[in-house]
């Protein structure tokens, strides 16, 4: 297989040539193809079979000790100035990251199989989807691709029609550590990353494509880019409505994406669109509309089981990739929280022993095909999207941040998503449990300047006047020892139904100075162990706590410097702290 686009075929010839890779292979993206990869990999040790009999088709892959995460340090955007990156991003001007790369590259798959891997991101007939292709060295990133994204002949099809598409070079390289970057040319529609083949950082169609070089392409083309999942709502009246939901990295996004309606809400059902990233774009009515690019999920195996999420777990038990987990004496993946079997090796393959850690890596993962998942909806492939009825920011905090509130108006939900804090998770390498500013979830994806990015957030209202409402939700709150004092998981969907309801004008709520929250018994509790005491607590805005928080975002908003941090995004910071101040007083 080849390509009739020579922009295609003259970028391969070029990187063959700098790589010199000992053979070439063009993916079409069939099943024999991915068997063949796989069957390969279990021959290399890349992969090993997991227990046939009751994990059908499911394949462990151990990654390298180091490379167990995404590297938010090595991840570079290089844009023409330093400023259009932002301080929100690691810069290197293009020139001496082409220089730096090049060298890092050459020769690096000799002796080794490239892989040509087109994809599609979105519906293949969505004006709203691009392409890209992928060239590695990594038959474990072809597998993941397939399982990821609509890859293979159709995507090359629309590419050559087409003519344009990011190109992405990844090669897995020595995996040291000091020789690993991710580099993000958006001008030049082109990423680079070598030294890692885990996750975020190898599968280029992911974050690297989907977020960092399409934020970017979403700014100058007037739609947004984000690290959002999408999931549909039902009502038993038949009543359905979208929402898009931006959570940091393993903060819930998957498991809200497919929650299984609590036994007291019988009738309901939940529609899973996308778990990680939407594009979102205003149709001609002026409507935001939504499209998942992927069409798999890479998912965080720990803490999924039949309680928390019966259907990730059902989704899991056949077809699935999984990286750095535990495996129980009869060969079946364990990790914490599964609720049943015992671990006897752990991700490293070592008999397990409590004194090494935990048995599965906290940021181990499953990759599957979205058609795995029991309630995947039928409207991912509508090349218009779906409809928004409502945006959510939230963050993993154990204090402050109520259960759920809603934004005056789309300028304050701008700041309720810019002034997202959020702890720390194993997703990204670095200490975990630290609260740091996570702007709309997008701190380590924003592909240019945050201060730009909130500047084009800010201006949708001058394009529509039917934009969705703004919420923020937080589902780990904590008591003094620890405890989540919220259920979590499929119970969201009590906060869920709030928010429609107040999407409806059907809802009450209190006015406060950060925003609408409901009164404690305006989400219904109906079945759960939970006091009015708990409710009262994650209902209140603790204004001591909140002006603090707020006013410090003033400073934060400092470091974006004065010409790009839009004067209405200062204009609400200001009238929130001022609101704060005056009711603490009171
Ligand atoms: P990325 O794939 O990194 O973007 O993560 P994500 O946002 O999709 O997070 P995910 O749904 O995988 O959840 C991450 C961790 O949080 C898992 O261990 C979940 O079990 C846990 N979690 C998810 N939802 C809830 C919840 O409502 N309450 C509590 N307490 N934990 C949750
Ligand atoms: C995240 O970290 O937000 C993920 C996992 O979704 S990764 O694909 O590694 O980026
Ligand atoms: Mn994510």
């Amino acid at each position: 297989m080849s390509t009739s686009l020579p922009a295609l075929k003259t970028w391969v010839d070029e990187v063959t040539a700098l790589t010199n890779p000992a053979k070439i292979h063009w993916c079409d993206g069939s099943e024999a193809e991915y068997q063949v990869l796989i069957d390969e990999m279990l021959k290399t040790g890349v992969l090993s079979e997991l227990n046939q009999e009751t994990h059908p088709r499911c394949y462990l892959h151990l990654s390298d000790p180091s490379d167990v995460a995404r590297v938010e340090h090595l991840a570079y955007v290089c844009t023409e100035t330093q400023v259009e990156a932002g301080p929100n991003n690691n810069w290197m001007a293009p020139g001496e990251a082409h220089r730096k790369m090049d060298a890092l590259f050459e020769g690096a798959m000799a002796g080794r199989t490239m892989y040509v891997i087109p994809y599609c991101m979105g519906p293949f007939d969505s004006p709203y989807s691009r392409c890209g292709v992928e060239l590695t060295d990594s038959a474990y990133v072809a597998a993941n691709m397939k399982l990821m994204t609509r890859m293979g002949a159709k995507a090359l099809a629309r590419i050559e029609k087409e003519g344009t598409f990011v190109r992405g070079l990844h090669s897995t390289g020595d995996l040291d550590p000091d020789r690993r970057f991710i580099m993000h040319f958006p001008q030049e529609l082109l990423i680079q990353s070598i030294g890692s083949g885990y996750g975020g950082n190898a599968l280029l169609g992911k974050k690297c494509h989907a977020l960092r070089i399409a934020s970017h392409q979403a700014r100058n083309e007037g739609w947004l880019a984000e690290h959002m999942l999408i999931v549909g709502l039902e009502s038993p009246d038949g009543e359905t409505h979208y929402i898009a939901c931006a959570l940091p990295s393993a903060c819930g996004k998957t498991n809200l994406a497919m929650l299984i309606p609590p036994e007291s809400m019988p009738g309901w059902k939940v529609w899973t669109l996308g778990d990680d990233i939407a594009w979102l774009h205003l149709d001609e009515e002026g409507q935001l509309r939504a499209i998942n690019p992927e069409s798999g999920f890479f998912g965080v195996v720990p803490g999924t089981n039949h309680k928390t999420n019966e259907n990730a777990f059902q989704m899991i038990a056949h077809d699935t990739i999984f990286t750095n987990v535990g495996r129980t004496a009869d060969n079946q993946p364990w990790w914490e929280g599964k609720d049943e079997g015992e671990p006897a090796f752990d991700w490293q393959g070592r008999e397990y022993d409590p004194a090494n850690g935990p048995a599965a890596h906290p940021n181990s993962r499953f990759t599957v095909a979205a058609s795995n998942n029991p309630s995947y909806s039928d409207l991912t492939e509508a090349p218009e999207g779906v409809p928004i009825s409502a945006i959510l920011f939230g963050g993993r905090r154990k204090r402050v941040a109520p259960l759920v509130y809603e934004a005056r108006n789309w300028g304050h939900g701008v700041l309720v998503g810019a002034s997202v804090g959020s702890e720390t998770t194993a997703a990204m390498i670095g200490e975990v449990g630290v609260i740091r500013r996570d702007p709309m979830a997008m701190k380590p994806f924003c592909g240019y300047n945050f201060g730009e990015y909130w500047r084009h957030w800010l201006s949708f209202p001058e394009r529509t006047d039917t934009l969705p409402k703004i919420f923020h939700v937080n589902w780990f709150r904590q008591d003094d020892d620890g405890n989540f004092l919220w259920p979590g998981f499929g119970e969201n969907l009590r906060v869920l139904r709030w928010i429609i309801d107040r999407v409806e004008g059907r809802a009450d709520a209190k006015e406060t100075p950060i925003g609408y929250l409901p009164h404690a018994d305006d989400i219904d509790t109906t079945g759960l162990d939970i006091s009015d005491e708990v409710m009262e607590t994650l209902t209140a805005v603790d204004l001591e706590h909140w002006y603090t928080e707020l006013d410090h975002f003033g400073d934060y908003l400092d470091e974006f410097g004065h010409e790009h941090v839009p004067v209405r995004l200062r204009e609400e910071q200001k009238r929130v702290v001022k609101a704060l101040s005056l009711a603490r007083a009171s």
